[in-house]
């Protein structure tokens, strides 16, 4: 599909979300040029791809005609910030779940009108999406969940609420016991909440099959990830980064059907070896806060400086899909408390302390034969760019190459990162 990729427009929809149409009629053909650039530049891609390339090239038309259905037939659209809303629940409520963050810088401006300026850029590109209304997701959505997560994230959600009915779960800081009764708690409100916007009760099968289908895409994802691992690499990061980025738009059976016939594709790359990168190519994996869509910045730079990227130890990466629900649990009780147990395995840097998360990235760097780590960290955020030092720590003790990157949206300072990167390849192959 190269030559014809298009990020659609569709004028009428975008009208009747109430977006700025005008302004927001920019953004297809400037999408379409740094797809161009970024994925299809790429050589012998999988051909699994096309159907990713497909979600982009509808991301603003097809994929939200989809929602605005679901919502015209009553069903919940719900948009989320953080990997620990329970998406089950929506699922289970007929509802479509939509993750909201924001990855470019066009709505930085926007944001800075109101909030502060050094705060993280992802919160300040969602929160500059919805007041400059130049994102159909934002507008489609019949409500958003915020959580308690970063003070950033926290704040923001008490003025977005003056632009969208903002609902906030409060996520705890510890792991304890104690916690994790508020949590079950929060969990427990969150249903009420979905409930209330259905007007009916979730049942315990409905539940049930919902965690079913969340399992089978997290382990598709499981899939996918330990085949990139094989050495030489059979698909690229950019397209991971991709796959894992639509895994929070696209819907869960499609898109877990999808990523499994695509892992048939790359089993038959391997046996065949026809690989995205010769052997010998240096192999980084990366670690830290998430990339959220269009954010496709670092991992331009370092396949483009001729490494290939074998992990993201990330939310739009591993902390989304390492770990599945229990289904012993036969009634709702049991249900929501094994529900609660896997997003408490989540190893955010909001929790103290958080060393299994270090445990975490060591165990994944082993595990996809990557040669060194580079930790992103989106500017501001403090509970990342501080865990960086313990982690340089427990590399340095295991002897793996580190670099620690700090980063936002803009584009000025590629050059710089392009230089430190490249010095990090350098220095692995020697
Ligand atoms: S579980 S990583 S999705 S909070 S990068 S907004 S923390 S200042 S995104 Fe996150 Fe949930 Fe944690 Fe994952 Fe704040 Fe940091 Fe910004 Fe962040």
């Amino acid at each position: 599909m190269s030559e014809q990729f298009q990020v659609k427009a569709d004028p009428e929809l975008w009208a009747k979300l109430d977006m700025d149409v005008e302004r927001f009629s920019n953004i297809p053909p400037m999408l379409t040029g740094v797809f161009n650039d970024v994925f299809l530049s790429q050589e012998n891609r999988p051909q699994g791809m096309g159907y990713f390339d497909n979600m982009v090239s509808n991301i603003f038309t097809g994929r939200i005609q989809e929602m605005y259905d679901a919502r015209e037939e009553g069903r919940p659209v719900v948009g989320t910030f953080c990997v620990y809303v329970p998406e089950e629940i929506i699922h289970a409520a007929g509802g479509v779940c939509v993750g909201l963050c924001g990855g470019s810088q066009g709505s930085i401006g926007d944001a800075e009108k109101i909030l502060p300026r050094n705060i993280c850029p992802m919160v300040k590109s969602a929160f500059g999406f919805k007041v400059g209304r130049i994102c159909p997701f934002f507008q489609v959505v019949d409500f958003v969940y915020g959580e308690t997560t970063c003070d950033a994230k926290k704040k923001t959600w008490e003025l977005l609420d003056e632009y969208v009915p903002t609902h906030v779960m409060e996520i705890p800081q510890m792991k304890r016991e104690r916690d994790k009764k508020l949590w079950v708690e929060e969990v427990k409100d969150f249903k009420t909440a979905i409930e209330q916007q259905t007007g009916k009760d979730v049942t315990e099968t409905e539940l049930k099959q919902a965690i079913e289908t969340m399992n089978a895409k997290r382990k598709a994802m499981q899939r996918l990830n330990d085949l990139r691992h094989h050495d030489p690499s059979p698909i690229s990061g950019r397209d991971m980064l991709l796959i894992q980025q639509i895994a929070f738009y696209d819907i869960p059976e499609r898109f877990t059907e999808k990523v499994n016939e695509l892992c048939d594709e790359l089993e038959a790359r391997i046996k065949t070896e026809n690989y995205v990168a010769p052997k010998g190519t240096t192999r980084l994996m990366v670690s830290g806060t998430p990339m959220a869509l269009p954010n496709w910045k670092l991992h331009n730079i370092i396949e483009k400086s001729g490494a290939v990227i074998v992990n993201e130890e990330s939310c739009i990466g591993t902390r989304y899909y390492k770990d599945t629900i229990s289904t012993d649990g036969t009634n709702m009780e049991q249900m929501l408390e094994k529900l609660t147990e896997r997003y408490m395995q989540i190893d955010c840097s909001c929790f103290t302390p958080n060393d299994d998360r270090i445990d975490q990235v060591i165990k994944e760097y082993r595990e996809s034969g990557a040669q060194g780590i580079i930790d992103y960290c989106l500017q501001f955020c403090h509970t990342y760019n501080i865990e960086a030092v313990k982690l340089r720590q427990a590399c340095e003790k295991e002897g793996i190459p580190f670099l620690a990157i700090e980063s936002d949206y803009s584009p000025e300072d590629v050059g710089q990162l392009q230089t430190r990167i490249e010095a990090f390849i350098e220095q692995i192959q020697d």
